[in-house]
């Protein structure tokens, strides 16, 4: 198995049972593994909803960490619109030229860093700085807060030791917290101020709704770009034809971001709380409990995916999930699909080899499934043409 192969521990399960049994801090959750049962139940928001306890439809569970809403990713239809509608034109900016440029001056420069050094720590040193000078833009604030949350490792608020461990979440919370104040005070052009001097359903956003949004934006794009810029260089570095195809061929970036995206899917699953007795799969699932759509197995699917577990860099039809189905479909995903364009691109011309050293999977238990979804550290030498 090469590093950069991430197997689907799924597929058994997929095929004889549609679905799996999870325990999760004394909440269990079935996981369902189908792309048609996972696109389903994803636009089924009445029987399946997200606007319950904050934290109840993430797994792990964040209800012993927060009590915080996350907008609009804990807030159903019709509402949920109501707040989606507001942030949608700036999540949207990352498709403008100025950001683009600005987005290609922070890669260039981070790659032209690394193929000036010997080895490299690719998670901590390359991946995480990345993400977090690239969220600079999507903010609209200075470059240098950057520096700040490269601090805070890899996941913004759980800790790695423990998934009900709320320390590390109070120093997201309090930083939000300040940040509010201060644009409060003194407004400028950065999403904090928009958000303050918003307005939804003729009420003026309250600065809890605000914290609100700016956790999720912290925490919806910040292990899933890390994960899916380290597991991009691993692909790279063991197919380095594919590197000079997108060299040759520019035109096909696009694709080869959705079929890398569709491959890793970095964000494995998420939950739903069930509002009726009901059944999936033949499987009675009981109301109050909680279901996941598995988005990394939905992306597996042979019945909608021909070869699954193959990168097909310019795969023709690639209806995959990684992103969430229906209207809580990724916001972020404008600005994570731009800064992996710029990124391949960049690698692409600057790049003459990568060679892989030595590193640590990041393996992910859920009850009967390991699933492989990045690397907890992976050094590379990375060299320039
Ligand atoms: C929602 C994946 C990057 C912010 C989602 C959902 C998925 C997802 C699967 C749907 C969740 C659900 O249905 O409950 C990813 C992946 C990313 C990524 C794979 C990177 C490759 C980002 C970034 C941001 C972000 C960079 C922002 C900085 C959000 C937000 C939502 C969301 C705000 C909730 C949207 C709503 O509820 O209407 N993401 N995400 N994500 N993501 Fe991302
Ligand atoms: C939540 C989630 C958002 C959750 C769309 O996904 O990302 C996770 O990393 C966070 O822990 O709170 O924001």
């Amino acid at each position: 198995v090469k590093t950069s192969e991430f197997p689907d521990p799924f597929e058994q399960a997929r095929i004889e049972r549609g679905y799996g049994d999870i325990d999760d801090q004394n909440d269990p959750v079935t996981m369902l593994l189908r792309l048609k049962d996972v696109r389903k139940t994803a636009h089924n928001w009445k029987t399946f909803i997200s606007g319950a306890t904050p934290g109840r439809i993430v797994v792990p569970s964040e209800v012993a960490i927060r009590d915080i809403r996350q907008i609009p990713f804990e807030v159903d239809p019709p509402e949920h619109k109501d707040y989606r509608n507001l942030v949608e034109p700036w999540f949207k900016r990352p498709l403008e030229e100025e950001y683009t440029a600005k987005m290609t001056k922070i890669i260039e420069e981070l790659v032209d860093e690394v193929i000036a050094k010997d080895d490299i720590e690719v998670v901590s040193d390359f991946s995480l700085k990345l993400q977090s000078r690239c969220l600079t833009l999507l903010l609209n604030i200075p470059y240098e807060e950057a520096e700040t949350w490269i601090g805070w490792g890899v996941h913004v608020f759980r800790s790695e030791e423990s998934s009900t461990d709320a320390d590390k979440a109070n120093i997201l919370f309090d930083y939000l917290d300040e940040q509010i104040d201060r644009a409060a005070e003194n407004p400028s052009d950065d999403l904090y101020s928009l958000l303050l001097s918003s307005e939804v359903n003729g009420k003026k956003m309250t600065k809890e709704e605000v914290k609100g949004v700016m956790i999720l934006t912290f925490a919806g794009g910040r292990d899933t770009v890390i994960n899916a810029v380290t597991n991009s260089l691993a692909y790279f570095a063991e197919h380095p034809k594919s590197l000079e195809r997108l060299r040759q061929e520019p035109e096909i970036v696009g694709k080869a971001v959705e079929e890398l995206v569709r491959y890793f899917s970095p964000l494995t699953h998420m939950g739903r709380v069930v509002t009726e007795d009901t059944k999936v799969c033949e499987h009675a699932i009981k109301n109050d409990s909680r279901v996941s759509m598995c988005w990394a197995s939905a992306n597996r699917d042979s019945a909608a995916f021909e070869n699954p577990n193959e990168v097909v860099l310019d795969r023709k039809i690639n209806p995959h999930v990684a992103f969430g189905f229906s209207h809580h479909n990724c916001l972020g995903a404008t600005h994570a699909r731009q800064i992996l364009k710029v990124l391949i691109n960049t690698l692409a011309n600057k790049v003459g080899s990568i060679e892989i050293k030595n590193y640590k999977e990041n393996i992910e238990e859920w009850g009967e499934f390991n699933r492989k979804v990045g690397f907890d550290n992976i050094t590379m030498n990375i060299k320039g043409k």
